[in-house]
């Protein structure tokens, strides 16, 4: 009798496991969360199932490492959280994944759909399919068991495929005890076919495209973080080189060709933005950190585009363009770089002079001030430090974020291999530090380099201890100048501190000791060199509290121009 029933349930499965299943069909390894009703027990079981399941502090910050491995993977990421609070805590990383096309999927536990629908005051009630829809790219509830494949099949299509995207997946609590026949259950499973199908580029689309950039008398190719995604590297380098043309790197395309190629006008961009005459964009869109191609920093000249991207619609988003390719970039590349043929002309000999005299002359005006050992230190002499650090190992990877330590890291420090740098991204966001530090940890097992503005770092502080408890290879250096931008802002008016300063002489390095990581208070270059060549040998966690001069940054990095001013004078 007991044998009987035994033998009936082993023929009967669940939500719970039917997701697991789901999940590992499609070939998910790894899992960024934070437990809680009513996804507890589901997290449990899939870690025991053999997925790798890390459970965070904060979800933002899980939901921050799923958008990473997207992006490192080519695999959607995924978060996983309980249901309203945890479920808005991870949709800003869903929200931040979809303007960064990484494909990410928010799997949210949720209350039960009579009562939440109802508003009859369920725990945790939140219409969150509702909510997340106009914040992601595409949004599915899931209500039976038998679904549960099909579910996660789409979601899975709808992030990577096309542009890839975060998707949100609304799991109610009950769907997870449901109850099937096992048998019908596995054939209820879809593995994803070619779940991000190349898109080829029409013929015409490609000859226009070379037709315009055979013309150019002063070329210039930008590569964005599309391309870098695209894991193209080999056809991108090729195409690039063939063309001749010099190149710009958007700051998570640095390292597709290194930032020391001969072609690199990393150190010309305001000569090149304003005097090129054909400009080509790889995987990076017009908006606001390209000055949306127009105005000022693109000078007088007229200018023709030529757009490579995987989404129609970018096309003419913010100026007219004049050679569209709709395509992969991988598939799109490679087509250009098929039609170029035998003879590519040269690229005119003056232009390429003209880019490589203003290169050397502002990285050799640079050079000095990074070799500086003052002490407290400036953003130069810390930073000339960890540029030779990251040189003598290219395949660390770069977290970085805050404002000056953003904007200077971002032009000092080379890069020398594909996705090595992670930063702010599209928004500028403050908070990715340490969700893509154990992101990238996780996903590829290289060593991290996490450069963080102390605001910054407050954002995600908190997971020094995740990177802990999992003994990953990260090494932090916050850049603390008691503040945002500047530690030297004062109040005029009563005994508060300035909205934009912090506790004066901080020592964050004291943090990670709490969790038995190696802290570090580094005052000068020299010092600093040691600390973090000694965490980057060890692969320990470290955290170095590197002091740097409180009046050394500007307001708000290289961006102070976006403020809004106003004619009156400021009180
Ligand atoms: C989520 C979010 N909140 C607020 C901001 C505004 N913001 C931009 S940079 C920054 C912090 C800059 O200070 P820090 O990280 O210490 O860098 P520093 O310039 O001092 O080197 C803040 C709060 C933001 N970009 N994102
Ligand atoms: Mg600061």
């Amino acid at each position: 009798m007991a044998e009987a029933a035994l033998k009936a349930e082993s023929e009967l499965t669940d939500g719970f496991h039917l997701l697991i299943d789901a999940l590992k069909l499609n070939g998910v390894e790894t899992m960024y969360g934070v437990p809680g009703i009513p996804i507890t027990d589901f997290g449990r079981m899939a870690q025991a199932s053999g997925i790798r399941v890390l459970s965070f502090r904060h979800e933002q910050n899980a939901g921050y490492a799923a958008a990473i491995a997207g992006f490192l993977t080519k695999k959607p990421g995924i978060c996983l959280t309980v249901s309203a609070p945890g479920f808005l805590n991870g949709l800003t990383a869903l929200a931040h994944a979809t303007t960064n096309c990484f494909p990410m999927i928010l799997i949210s536990g949720s209350s039960e759909r009579e009562i939440v629908d109802l508003q009859q005051g369920d725990y945790e009630e939140m219409d969150q399919l509702a909510i997340a829809k106009p914040l992601c790219k595409a949004a599915f509830r899931v209500l039976h068991a038998a679904d549960i494949g099909i579910g996660v099949a789409r979601a899975i299509r709808a992030a990577v495929s096309g542009r890839p995207g975060g998707v949100y997946l609304d799991l109610p609590a009950k769907l997870f005890g449901q109850v099937m026949d096992a048998d019908a259950g596995r054939k209820s499973l879809v593995k994803v076919i070619d779940p991000a199908p190349a898109q080829i580029p029409a013929p015409e689309a490609v000859k226009r495209a070379l037709d315009v950039l055979k013309g150019a008398k002063r070329p210039l190719i930008i590569l964005g973080k599309g391309a870098a995604y695209a894991q193209a590297d080999d056809a991108i380098k090729s195409f690039v080189e063939k063309s001749g043309a010099p190149f710009l790197p958007m700051s998570m395309a640095k390292g597709l060709l290194p930032d020391t190629h001969p072609q690199c006008a990393g150190a010309a961009r305001s000569t090149v933005l304003r005097d090129s005459d054909v400009v080509m964009l790889i995987g990076a869109r017009l908006n606001w950190l390209l000055s949306h191609g127009k105005g000022k920093t693109w000078g007088e000249a007229p200018k023709k585009f030529i757009q490579v991207d995987i989404e129609p619609k970018e096309m003419d988003s913010n100026v007219a363009i004049a050679a569209p390719v709709v395509g992969d970039i991988g598939s799109a590349v490679s087509a250009l770089l098929a039609g170029m043929g035998g003879n590519w002309p040269a690229v005119p000999a003056d232009w390429i002079k003209t880019v490589i005299a203003k290169r050397d002359e502002n990285i050799a005006r640079m050079a000095p001030r990074l070799m500086n050992n003052n002490s407290p230190m400036d953003y130069h002499g810390a930073l000339g430090v960890l540029r030779t650090i990251l040189k003598e190992r290219p395949d660390a990877i770069l977290v970085n974020e805050g404002a000056n330590t953003l904007d200077l890291a971002r032009g000092i420090i080379d890069v020398y291999q594909p996705r090595k740098r992670i930063d702010v991204g599209t928004w500028g966001v403050m908070g990715i530090g340490m969700g893509y530090a154990i992101g990238a940890a996780i996903e590829t097992g290289k060593p991290v380099l996490a450069i963080e503005g102390d605001s910054a770092f407050g954002f995600s502080g908190m997971e020094i201890e995740t990177v802990c408890r999992y003994k990953l290879p990260v090494c932090v250096v916050i850049f603390n100048n008691d503040g945002i931008y500047r530690g030297t802002d004062v109040n005029k008016a009563g005994s508060d501190p300035a909205t934009t300063v912090f506790v004066k002489g901080a020592r964050y390095d004291r943090m990670i000791e709490a969790f038995g990581g190696v802290g570090v208070n580094a005052t000068s270059p020299d010092e600093l060199k040691r600390a973090v060549n000694a965490a980057m040998d060890s692969g320990k966690p470290m955290l170095i509290n590197a002091v740097i001069d409180p009046a050394a940054g500007i307001e708000s990095g290289r961006i102070g121009n976006l403020n809004p001013q106003s004619k009156l004078a400021k009180k």
